[in-house]
């Protein structure tokens, strides 16, 4: 079948669906390290892995509204400055799972771990596209509505056979500050083939689908891409909308994420003994937009403590820090005591002072995207 080539996989990956392969670690790896090892990273795909074994005939071909068109290879993506860049991808869908128990919504179920946080390294998207005539941004200058388009090689039944594709605006596409990246390694080693390989694209802060794997061109076009993942999903509807009323053309698609907590050192029901319980977790904003404050709760929110936060080894983060990885979640720990059964919260306010909003309901959307509400898991204590 088009599916006998998938690649090895870890064995603790919980499954959500198998053809294409989609999978996310237990929470628990998530806290286990800063950075997510490539192995315990969530795998979100739409169609077959492409297997692409001749780098000697990969090439990306960067067209469209451009002055000069070219066909990139690796060499010439390995001769430009690399970057690595610590960026926490995330799915729209994750905790979808969670908001379909309230109504029910369509698409893959996830817990709370289609989110991981890894090095990219690569060439900046804004080097490359100098490669080929495109100036890099400036303050003055005026791109219209232009967009960056990438189209991947992989086939998906959405595009009916073709490839996924997504666009972001150019204004982003060719600002170094935004550090989007054309990736080749993960955590330090070569793309495997599940997050990629040979060519990724990684558009830090914004939500997951817009990182398009398997770079097959880029196309340089007067608006955003007209592909199914931009037009026909992935953009965020009131709860009033279902699918008998829906109108596709009245919202724009979703690009950067919101800001997101997870509680990762418990389950969503556990049962403890009286006494301290550790709630570690992770919790990222979108846009580069730091984390400020995680809270965390035994009383349902009437009463806060405030979690410790860490990035890199254990170092203690501080939101103004200019040494702070503004791409990556934060990891955050707190000691709580536990005398009765109870729920324990968490919810993150980021650098903008947006917060997680309390309840799912009130942003219930039919295809159950950022489901970004306070996390909540139940403690029963046992004697
Ligand atoms: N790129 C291609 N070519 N095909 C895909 O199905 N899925 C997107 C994005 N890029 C996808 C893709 C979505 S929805 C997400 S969340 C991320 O890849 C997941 O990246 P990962 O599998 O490396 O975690
Ligand atoms: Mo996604």
């Amino acid at each position: 079948s088009e599916y006998s080539r998938e690649p090895p996989r870890h064995p603790s990956l919980i499954v959500n669906s198998k053809e294409p392969f989609n999978a996310e670690p237990p929470r628990s790896a998530l806290v286990s390290s800063y950075v997510t090892p490539v192995d315990m990273f969530y795998k979100r795909n739409h169609g077959p892995i492409p297997l692409l074994d001749d780098l000697d005939s990969y090439y990306v071909t960067i067209h469209g509204l451009i002055e000069c068109p070219k066909k990139i290879s690796m060499r010439d993506l390995w001769a430009l400055p690399k970057y690595n860049v610590t960026a926490t991808l995330q799915c729209a869908g994750n905790r979808r799972t969670a908001m379909s128990k309230v109504r029910k919504v369509r698409g893959v179920g996830w817990g709370v771990s289609a989110i991981g946080n890894a090095v990219w390294g690569g060439a900046k998207l804004a080097d490359v596209l100098e490669l080929v005539g495109v100036p890099k941004l400036t303050s003055g200058t005026t791109l219209g509505g232009k967009h960056v388009e990438f189209v991947s090689i992989d086939k998906c039944k959405e595009e009916n056979g073709g490839p996924y594709k997504a666009s972001i605006p150019l204004s982003q596409a060719t600002n170094p500050e935004a550090d989007v990246l054309l990736a080749y390694e993960m955590n330090g080693e070569t793309l495997n083939r599940d997050h990629g390989y040979p060519l990724r694209v990684v558009v830090p802060g914004v939500i997951g689908a817009r990182s398009v794997k398997w770079l097959d061109s880029i196309n340089v076009i007067a608006e955003e891409c007209q592909g199914f993942f931009m037009q026909r999903d992935y953009k965020m509807f009131p709860p009033s909308v279902d699918w008998d009323n829906i109108d596709w053309a009245t919202r724009k698609p979703q690009m950067d994420f919101p800001v997101q907590c997870a509680i990762c050192s418990l389950d969503d029901v556990n049962t403890v003994q009286p006494g301290k319980v550790k709630v570690s977790g992770y919790a990222a904003s979108g846009g580069g937009r730091g984390i400020e404050r995680v809270d965390i709760s035994i009383d349902g929110g009437k009463n806060w403590v405030e979690a410790s936060r860490y990035q890199k080894d254990g170092f203690p983060y501080v939101s103004s820090d200019i040494c702070s990885d503004k791409w990556a979640w934060v990891l955050f720990e707190a000691t709580v005591d536990i005398s009765h059964s109870t729920e324990i919260v968490a919810k993150a306010v980021d650098a903008a002072a947006n917060v997680q909003p309390e309840n799912v309901e009130t942003i219930w959307n039919l295809r159950g995207i950022l489901n970004t509400s306070w996390h909540r898991v139940q403690v029963r204590v046992g004697h």
